[in-house]
């Protein structure tokens, strides 16, 4: 048989079936509906069944049309079902067996990741900070141009980059999966006029060898802060509070100096290790200091790139792995576990 002469087949025999379900005004009666046109040797079937006899060009296409033959009358059975219950309560009562146990239903949860950048963002949500999202295809000029990383800048290379294979007229490619969330610096303050209050959630991608701190796609949650008069100490005492917040209202933390282009000066942030309490311990590499994230005010030049005044306005910006902080409060040994899909490790979150 040829793949037309069997549509025509199945598109006859749901004709058929929808003309004779028309007819069915009881449930016994819809039950032999069911049997003699969706049941075991009922046409549909077989002829679902014989699909493997077929060239294999043809059945693709006849399958999708036959599956949607039965789902069509699968969905007629049940809405008949239903208004010969209406209409008739009592036997509609008898038909279902009350003592059965029910059926457990599924129940997800929250991804460990989803989890902890929420928990981040809320508790900057309380001080005041908007969360925006942004691009995860970006341009070059905003992931290191705007960001006071000019092409052939050997900074460039804290940044392992993968590439859009897409190149513009001058030759050179433009396009790349972002690095970091610092590009939605830029592109928040080329929109907004101050006071900028923000926090940007948002996965990364680095062509970078994976171990048990290195994923290459990871998330980053970005903060800036832009306004007249903001400060060092504003800076100090928004993450003290974040640290305090996160990891409790002992949490001391080091604010070391440390270089990314687009901040002048630049620090990293470590809290002292809430396990050994800054004793010195494996989670803290015996240091006392855990790291949690790079920060500092942001460059005038970036300023200027966005048509801000560097004299009038300053800020700060951060920017964090949720990941790694996950790690770090539940004793998470291994990032990779995270994008695995071992539902024994996501289960312990639900
Ligand atoms: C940055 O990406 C800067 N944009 C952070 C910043 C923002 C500094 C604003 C100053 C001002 P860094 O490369 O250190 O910095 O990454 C920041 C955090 O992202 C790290 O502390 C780490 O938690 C996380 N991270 C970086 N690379 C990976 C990776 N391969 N896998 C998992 N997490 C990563």
């Amino acid at each position: 048989m040829s793949e037309i002469d069997s549509m025509t087949q199945v598109a006859d025999i749901q004709a058929r079936a929808l003309l004779a379900l028309a007819a069915v005004d009881d449930l016994p009666a819809l039950d032999e509906w069911r049997v003699s046109f969706m049941g075991r040797r009922s046409a549909l079937t077989q002829l679902m069944r014989s699909l493997g006899s077929l060239p294999a060009e043809d059945r693709p296409a006849l399958g999708a049309f036959a599956n949607t033959a039965r789902r069509t009358l699968e969905e007629a059975l049940s809405d008949r079902r239903r208004e010969i219950a209406r209409a008739q309560p009592e036997a509609a009562a008898d038909a279902i067996d009350v003592t059965l146990p029910g059926w457990p239903t599924p129940r997800g949860g929250i991804h460990p990741t989803t989890r902890i950048v929420r928990e981040i963002c809320a508790a900057f949500a309380s001080m005041g900070f908007s969360v925006v999202e942004g691009p995860e295809i970006e341009w070059d000029h905003y992931n290191f141009e705007m960001l006071n990383i000019p092409r052939h800048h050997p900074a460039r290379d804290m940044w392992d980059t993968l590439w859009i294979d897409f190149e513009d007229a001058d030759g050179e490619r433009p396009m790349l999966l972002r690095t970091h969330t610092s590009p939605m610096q830029a592109r928040i303050m080329e929109s907004t006029r101050p006071p900028v209050r923000v926090v940007v959630p948002g996965k990364c991608y680095r062509y970078e060898a994976t171990d048990p701190r290195h994923e290459w796609h990871f998330y980053q949650i970005e903060g800036l802060a832009v306004d007249r008069g903001i400060a060092m100490t504003d800076l100090k005492g928004t993450l003290y509070e974040f640290a305090r917040r996160m990891f409790g209202v002992d949490r001391k933390v080091r604010f070391r100096c440390d270089y990314f282009p687009f901040v002048e000066p630049g620090v990293d942030m470590s809290i002292d290790c809430f396990l050994c309490q800054g004793d010195g311990c494996r989670v803290c590499s015996h240091t006392g200091w855990i790291e949690i994230m790079g920060a500092g005010m942001v460059h005038p030049n970036v300023l200027e790139g966005v048509g801000y005044d560097p004299n009038i306005y300053t800020g700060f910006a951060f920017g964090m792995g949720p990941e790694r902080i996950s790690m770090l409060k539940h004793g998470i040994e291994d990032i990779r576990l995270f994008y695995s899909n071992d539902l024994r490790f996501l289960r312990q979150f639900s």
